[in-house]
C-alpha cells in the first residue's frame, strides 16, 4: 500500500484539468482523471503526460465516465477512493448555454448533485475533499465592485444559473454532511490550451492566422465587454490550496485588474508588432491594420441575450489564508498565448506551402 495522496479530477481533458493534473503530478500525487468517450481522441492537453496502462507503478489514470451518468460516478469514485475529488467538467461555455440549456443545466447542476451524491453513498464524506469550480459568472449583473464572496449573485445565463445551483449544493453538503467541500470562485483565466472559441483564445489564435495570411479578417463580438484576466497555471495552485486547508471555505481568485476585449485585441495585436486603428460605431466599427485593411469586423451573432458587461475581482481573502497571488502579469499572458499561436499557425502556413489543407476554422 502507499501512502501517496489520490486525487480524482473531472474534466482533466480541459484546459485546467491538465495544469491542475501537472500540478498534483509534480507534487507526488496519484492523480486519476475522467474523460468522455469521444469519436476522436480528445486528451490533445494532457497527451505530454499519459502513461501506457501497460506501464507498472502509473501515476495518471483515466476512466471513461461522464456528469450526466450517475452509476458512471459511483463505479469510479468507489473505484479510486480519492483523498480529493476536483470537479472542473462543465458545458462551460456561456454562449453556448444559450443553445443547449438543459444540457448545461444537467452537467453543470446535476453533475455536481451527482458527485456529491456518491460521495456521501459511498460514506466518503470524511476522506474526500471536494472542489467546485465555481466562477465569476454567478456575479452577472454587478451588484458590487469589486466583486468578492460576499457580493450578492445575479446569474445572466443558463450556465450562470448552472453554476449557481452547484456553488449552493456545494455549500449545503459542506453544511448538512460535514463534507470538507469548497467554492473557487475563480474569475477568467486564460493560457495557451484555452478553449479555441473564448474571446482571448480566439484573438490570439486569429491574429495569428491573419500575421501569416492564414485567415483575413476577426469576427467578434462585444468589444466593449470587461474581464479580470489571469492566467490558468496559477489559478490552479488556488484550487490546490483550497483543499489543504484546517476549514473548508470559498474564496474568489482573480489579479484585480480589468481589461475590455478592445484592449486585449490591441494587446495581441502589440505582441504581433501589428497596429490596429478602430474606426465606425457599433456594428460597422472595424478595426484596420497599417496596410489599411480590415482585420477586425463586428460579427452580431455573437452577442449574448443577457450580456455580463463588467467583471473584477477582489481576492483578498486568498491572499490572506491561502497566501495565493497570481504570479503571470497580463502582458505575459498575452504573449505566451500569442507565441503559442504564432508556432501553431507557422506549422499550418508550412502544411499549406506543400499543398495539404490547413485547418480553415475560425470560430
Ligand atoms: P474547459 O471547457 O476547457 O474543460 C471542460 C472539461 O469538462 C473538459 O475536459 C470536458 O471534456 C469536460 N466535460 C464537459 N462536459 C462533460 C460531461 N458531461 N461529463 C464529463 N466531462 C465533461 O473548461 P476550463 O478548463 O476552462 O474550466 C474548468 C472548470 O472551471 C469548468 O467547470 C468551468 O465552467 C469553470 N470555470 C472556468 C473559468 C475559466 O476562465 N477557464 C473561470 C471560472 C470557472 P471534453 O474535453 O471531452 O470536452
Ligand atoms: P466568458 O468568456 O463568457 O467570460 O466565460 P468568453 O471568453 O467566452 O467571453 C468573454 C467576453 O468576451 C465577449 N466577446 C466574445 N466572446 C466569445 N466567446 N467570442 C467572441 O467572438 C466574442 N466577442 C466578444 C463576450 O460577450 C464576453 O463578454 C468564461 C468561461 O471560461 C466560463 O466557463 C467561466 O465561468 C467564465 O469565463 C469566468
Amino acid at each position: 500500500m502507499s501512502n501517496r495522496k489520490v486525487a480524482l479530477i473531472t474534466g482533466i481533458t480541459g484546459q485546467d484539468g491538465s495544469y491542475l493534473a501537472e500540478l498534483l503530478l509534480a507534487k507526488g500525487y496519484e492523480v486519476h482523471g475522467i474523460k468522455r468517450r469521444t469519436s476522436l481522441f480528445n486528451t490533445d492537453r494532457i497527451d505530454h503526460l499519459y502513461q501506457d496502462p501497460h506501464e507498472p507503478d502509473r501515476r495518471l489514470i483515466l476512466h471513461h465516465g461522464d456528469l450526466t451518468d450517475s452509476s458512471s460516478l459511483i463505479c469510479i469514485i468507489q473505484q479510486v477512493q480519492p483523498d480529493e475529488l476536483y470537479n472542473l467538467a462543465a458545458q462551460s461555455h456561456v454562449a453556448v448555454s444559450f443553445e443547449e440549456p438543459e444540457y448545461t443545466a444537467n452537467s453543470d447542476a446535476l453533475g455536481t448533485l451527482r458527485l456529491l451524491e456518491a460521495i456521501r453513498i459511498l460514506g466518503l464524506e470524511r476522506k474526500t475533499r471536494f472542489y467546485q469550480a465555481s466562477t465569476s459568472e454567478l456575479y452577472g449583473l454587478v451588484q458590487e465592485t469589486p466583486q468578492r464572496e460576499t457580493t450578492p449573485f445575479y446569474p445572466r445565463s443558463p450556465y450562470a444559473v448552472a453554476k449557481l445551483y452547484a456553488y449552493w449544493i456545494t455549500v449545503n453538503y459542506r453544511e448538512a454532511y460535514g463534507l470538507y467541500a469548497c467554492n473557487g470562485i475563480l474569475f477568467n483565466h486564460e493560457g495557451p490550451r484555452r478553449g479555441e472559441t473564448f474571446v482571448t483564445r480566439k484573438i490570439t489564435r486569429g491574429l495569428a492566422h491573419i500575421k501569416l495570411g492564414l485567415q483575413d479578417c476577426l469576427y467578434l463580438g462585444n468589444l466593449e465587454a470587461k474581464r479580470d484576466w489571469g492566467h490558468a497555471r496559477d489559478y490552479v495552485e488556488a484550487q490546490w490550496l483550497m483543499l489543504q486547508q484546517d476549514q473548508p471555505e470559498d474564496f474568489v481568485i482573480a489579479t484585480g485588474i480589468q481589461r475590455s476585449v478592445r484592449e486585449f485585441v490591441e494587446a495581441a495585436a502589440r505582441e504581433l508588432q501589428m497596429q490596429i486603428h478602430w474606426s465606425g460605431t457599433g456594428v460597422d466599427e472595424v478595426g484596420i491594420n497599417d496596410q489599411g485593411r480590415v482585420i477586425v469586423r463586428i460579427d452580431p451573432r455573437y452577442f449574448r441575450p443577457t450580456e455580463v458587461q463588467s467583471l473584477l475581482g477582489d481576492a483578498s481573502k486568498a491572499r490572506e489564508k491561502l497566501g495565493w497571488a497570481p504570479k503571470v502579469s497580463f502582458e505575459e499572458l498575452v504573449r505566451e498565448m500569442i507565441q503559442a499561436d504564432l508556432e501553431a499557425a507557422e506549422r499550418d502556413a508550412l502544411i499549406k506551402r506543400h499543398g495539404f489543407k490547413a485547418c480553415r476554422r475560425h470560430e
